[in-house]
């Protein structure tokens, strides 16, 4: 008897394992079917066509969901949560083991898996997330980007304690903008988005259904992996301080070999999501120009063209893509040295019946320009707060005495570093620097120019109703001067200007990457009361002091 069960245990884990991976061609083929798109084998992808797999549904509904309905079909790598008004959804950070690249790795996911589950919601929903904090390491989930109750914000020392191991936490999320958010930790967040922990949410209006065929969420990371396995973590303090940690292999959705299928003459829309802990990706697809139709928290004033987009942590995009060309292409990321291939996207032979022509068009945003009508007064305001990047840093001379297999080249890169001023470091420039850099000799520091207080010493106040210029200024003259991006938590701002420069297509943010040597503008609308963190997103700069507290008082 016992036996029996055992094998009908290991049967059934059998099916779970092979059920877990579904390919968006199996997804394909099991269109219309009835059957899963489990049932056609292995493979990475589950497609989604309204509120349900599109294997559930008859494949005439299918035309009908695309064709009256306007819902595109939703492909996603993880399992899609579409959640309603009020309802609760059960969240877990687990240990798991993810195959990368061909090696087993030791990380963590959310409900078992890396990206989490992309939720799915409408816009101004109410939604109830029941948390369990399954790893072996205090944890705290963050809603980057979500203007909801700061309670709910899972920052330590601001909003609430870590959760610690075995602990359960409920959070009430909101979702008054609309676009792509991402969730992920605010605890060692280093480590624990390193290993795993992040996921999206995608927040759709029902008055406008987007006119593309498919949504596409793209997560961009890059992970570190050495001797088979993920780089290794000190459980007692931050490293790397410096630059953050580089990754040596990339992904997109938690893949390194990322394969997308589409039909020639199908408009894509892709929800990109960069969460590397530092690098800055320059994401294009080979031979296509990317219409840029939305930013972080909303839509542009106008859409644009582009062969490729800039991303910093944390930051997102929404573009759309028309494949009226049949064949294979790389998905890429581009630096001034480099073409990194981070996947492909198959257009499969199609005869066209639509006229597509449109999609060239760009076109205006009436409702987004409208609602920033409004801030246009304040645009030429002072700053209310000027804040200045610094690092105390023990000396270059120090570290090498303190750690005489530094080579030279090393020092004389950061002193080399000023004269050559790069807007982006695309890559670690001084890995051994990086190497020896951590949490208690590196020191990353945001500065109230006018005070000269700095970190949580500011103290910055405002009241709901405000609406105030705050100028980042990253100062070429710092004893290290690198990209940071700047994230405030619960709120949403405007990028005015850049060293100069006006930015003529706004849209609403929460992020911001303020170059090397540059001074960013941004106007903030104080729209929703609590204490709110702000920080930089490279998430080493964050663990090492780069972070500030705003407080919004009702
Ligand atoms: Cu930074």
């Amino acid at each position: 008897m016992k036996i029996q069960i055992s094998l009908i245990l290991f049967a059934l884990f059998s099916i779970m394992l092979f059920a877990g991976n579904i390919d968006y061609a199996d997804a394909l083929k099991a269109q219309g079917t009835g059957l899963s798109p489990k049932s056609f084998g292995k493979a990475t992808s589950d497609v989604v066509c309204g509120d349900k797999l599109c294997s559930e549904i008859p494949s005439q509904d299918i035309e009908k969901i695309s064709q009256n309905n306007n819902y595109p079909k939703l492909i996603s790598e993880t399992s899609v949560e579409t959640l309603s008004n009020n309802d609760t959804f059960v969240l877990s950070a687990d240990s798991i083991t993810k195959t990368i690249d061909g090696k087993n790795l030791e990380m963590y996911g959310y409900n078992g898996q890396t990206p989490g589950p992309l939720i799915k919601v409408k816009q101004d929903d109410t939604v109830t997330v029941q948390f369990s904090n399954n790893i072996d390491f205090p944890t705290t989930v963050h809603w980057h980007g979500l203007r909801l109750d700061y309670t709910s914000d899972g920052v330590p020392g601001i909003t609430q304690d870590p959760i610690q191991p075995g602990d359960t936490f409920e959070y009430n999320l909101k979702f008054p903008d609309e676009g792509i958010f991402l969730y992920h930790p605010h605890v060692r967040t280093e480590m624990q988005m390193e290993k795993g922990l992040y996921g999206n949410i995608l927040v759709e209006s029902d008055k406008s259904p987007p006119q593309v065929d498919y949504e596409i969420p793209l997560i961009l990371d890059d992970i570190s992996i050495i001797d088979g396995s993920l780089e290794k973590f000190d459980p007692d303090k931050i490293t790397k301080t410096l630059m953050g940690r580089f990754g040596n292999t990339m992904l997109i959705n938690g893949n390194s070999d990322y394969s997308l299928e589409v039909k020639q003459g199908d408009i894509s829309r892709f929800y990109l999501t960069n969460t590397a802990n530092t690098r800055t990706f320059d994401f294009g697809i080979e031979q296509y120009k990317m219409k840029l139709v939305g930013d972080d928290a909303s839509h542009y004033e106008k859409e644009m063209f582009s062969d490729s987009v800039i991303i910093a942590s944390s930051e997102r995009r929404t573009v759309d893509v028309l494949f009226d060309n049949a064949g294979e292409f790389n998905i890429i990321h581009n630096t001034p040295e480099k073409t990194y291939i981070l996947g492909r996207v198959i257009v499969s032979p199609s005869v066209i019946e639509e006229n597509n022509s449109d999609f060239y068009k760009t076109a205006k945003n009436p409702a987004i320009i409208q609602e920033i009508d409004p801030f246009r007064k304040f645009f030429s305001e002072d700053p209310d707060l000027e804040l200045e990047f610094d690092l105390k840093t023990t000396t270059t001379t120090a570290m090498q005495s303190d750690h005489p297999e530094m080579s030279d080249n090393d020092a004389m890169a950061m002193d080399k570093h000023e004269p050559q001023l790069e807007p982006i470091e695309w890559e670690d420039e001084m890995p051994e620097m990086n190497e020896m850099s951590d949490d208690e000799n590196t020191n990353w520091i945001l500065r109230d120019v006018k005070s000269g207080k700095e970190g949580f010493d500011i103290g910055y106040q405002a009241s709901v109703g405000d609406v105030k210029k705050i100028r980042l200024v990253n100062s070429p003259d710092s004893a290290h001067p690198m990209q940071h991006p700047i994230h405030l938590h619960g709120q949403r701002f405007l990028v005015l200007i850049e060293d100069g420069i006006p930015n003529e297509n706004l849209a609403w943010k929460d992020s911001v990457l303020v170059p090397t040597g540059s001074t960013v503008d941004i106007l903030v609308e104080f729209s929703n009361p609590g204490q709110w963190a702000m920080h930089c997103h490279i998430l080493e700069h964050a663990e090492a002091g780069m972070i500030t507290e705003v407080t919004v008082n009702p």
